[in-house]
C-alpha cells in the first residue's frame, strides 16, 4: 500500500525532512500524487509538516485506530503477529474464529475501529463504539483444555499493566475479568477456545477497552468509564493496543512456563473485593460470604462461616453486599 510505503519513509527520517523528490523517485509516483497522499494522511490524524524547498516532515501519528500506526507500535515492542485490521465489523472474536479455522497455526491480533455486535459474556452485548480498542489476540499456547480459563485471567491483568505501565492509574480487576475503575468498567474480555478436549488449540482472547469516548453515550444504563473520562485528555489506542499485547505475550510467557502459582498471585494483587462481604448470584440464587480469593483453578471462593464455596466462571455475578455492582465502598 502507497500509503504506508509513504508513511515508512517519513518515519525512517522521524524528526527531518524527507524532499518530495526522494519520495517521488523512491516510490515511482508524480510529486502530485504524493501531495494527495499527504493531505490524507492529515485527514487521518498524522501530523505532517510540508516545508517549501525541504520537504516532508513526520511529527505526531493519530490517537485513533490505524494500521500502519499498529504495525509501528508492533515494530517498536518486537511483537510477532499477523495483524487484520478493519473499519467496522461485527466481532473481532468471530473473525479471530474464521482466521483460525482458514489456517491454525497462525498467531495474529483482529482490531476493528467499531463492532455492531460486539459480544461480552454469555450471549451479553459489548457496545464498541469508534474510540475505544476492540481487538482479538488469537494465539496458541501450550495449555491443556482445564488451564484456559486460567489464561483469560492473564488478559485481565495484561490490561491492568498496560494501564499503569502508559497512564499510571490503578485499575482492579472484578472477578473474573472486568476491568474497573473505582468501580465503573472500564475493560471487558471475552475468552474463547477452539480445540480437542486434551489441547487447546486456538485461543481467542477478546479485549475491549472504552478509550476516548464518553460512557454517557452508550446506551441503556450501562454506567461504565472511559479513559477519556479518567485521565480528561485523548489516548492514543495504536500504542494502547500495542502495550496490552506485549503484556499478554508476557504473562501467558509465565503461565506456560511456570504454571498458575505467579499469575494467581499477580491477579490477587489487582483483585477488588478481596476480604469484602459480597454477594454471588448464579442464575436466580443468592449466596453470601466474604471473598476469599481464587483457587488453584481459578475459581472464586466464597466463605460464609466454616463453609467454604468455589465458583467457576460461568453466569456467575460478583456482587456487592448489597447486590450493587460496585465492590470499593
Ligand atoms: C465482557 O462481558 O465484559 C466481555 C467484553 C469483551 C469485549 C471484547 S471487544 C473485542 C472482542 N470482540 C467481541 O465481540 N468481544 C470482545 P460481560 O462480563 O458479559 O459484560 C457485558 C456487560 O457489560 C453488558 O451486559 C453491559 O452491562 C456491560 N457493557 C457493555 N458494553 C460496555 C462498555 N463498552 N463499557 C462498559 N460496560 C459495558
Amino acid at each position: 500500500m502507497v500509503r504506508n510505503q509513504i508513511l515508512d519513509h517519513l518515519a525512517l527520517n522521524k524528526g527531518d525532512y524527507v524532499s518530495g523528490e526522494e519520495l517521488s523517485q523512491g516510490l515511482n509516483m508524480t510529486r502530485a500524487a504524493i501531495w494527495k497522499h499527504m493531505k490524507s494522511l492529515k485527514e487521518d490524524g498524522y501530523v505532517i509538516e510540508a516545508a517549501p524547498k525541504k520537504g516532508y516532515c513526520l511529527r505526531d501519528v493519530p490517537f485513533s485506530l490505524d494500521e500502519w500506526a499498529l504495525h509501528h507500535e508492533f515494530r517498536t515492542r518486537n511483537l510477532s503477529l499477523n495483524l487484520h485490521f478493519f473499519e467496522e465489523l461485527t466481532s473481532t472474536n468471530d473473525q479471530a474464529k474464521q482466521l483460525a479455522r482458514r489456517n491454525l497455526a497462525e498467531t495474529a491480533v483482529v482490531v476493528a475501529k467499531t463492532q455492531h455486535s460486539g459480544k461480552g459474556r454469555h450471549g451479553r452485548k459489548w457496545e464498541s463504539p469508534e474510540g475505544g480498542v476492540w481487538m482479538s489476540a488469537l494465539l496458541h499456547p501450550k495449555l491443556s483444555l482445564a488451564d484456559v480459563s486460567k489464561a483469560t485471567l492473564v488478559a485481565g491483568i495484561a490490561v491492568v499493566n498496560a494501564l499503569k505501565e502508559l497512564y499510571g492509574i490503578e485499575a482492579g480487576i472484578k472477578w473474573p475479568n472486568d476491568v474497573v475503575y473505582k468501580g465503573r468498567k472500564l475493560a471487558g474480555i471475552l475468552g474463547e477456545v477452539t480445540g480437542e478436549w486434551t489441547s487447546v488449540q486456538n485461543l481467542i482472547l477478546g479485549v475491549g477497552i472504552n478509550g476516548n469516548f464518553s460512557a454517557q453515550t452508550l446506551p441503556g444504563n450501562i454506567g461504565g468509564v472511559t479513559l477519556h473520562e479518567i485521565l480528561q485528555r485523548e489516548v492514543n489506542l495504536n500504542q494502547l493496543a500495542a502495550s496490552v499485547l506485549d503484556h499478554i505475550f508476557k504473562e501467558l510467557g509465565i503461565l506456560e512456563k511456570d504454571g498458575f502459582h505467579l499469575i494467581k498471585e499477580s491477579w490477587l494483587k489487582r483483585s477488588v473485593g478481596l476480604g469484602k462481604q459480597v454477594q454471588v448470584r448464579v442464575g436466580q440464587d443468592d449466596y453470601y460470604g466474604i471473598f476469599e480469593g481464587i483457587n488453584e483453578e481459578g475459581a472464586l471462593m466464597l466463605r460464609n462461616e466454616e463453609t467454604l464455596r468455589s465458583f467457576t466462571a460461568g453466569d456467575v455475578h460478583l456482587r456487592s453486599a448489597k447486590g450493587e455492582y460496585n465492590l470499593e465502598e
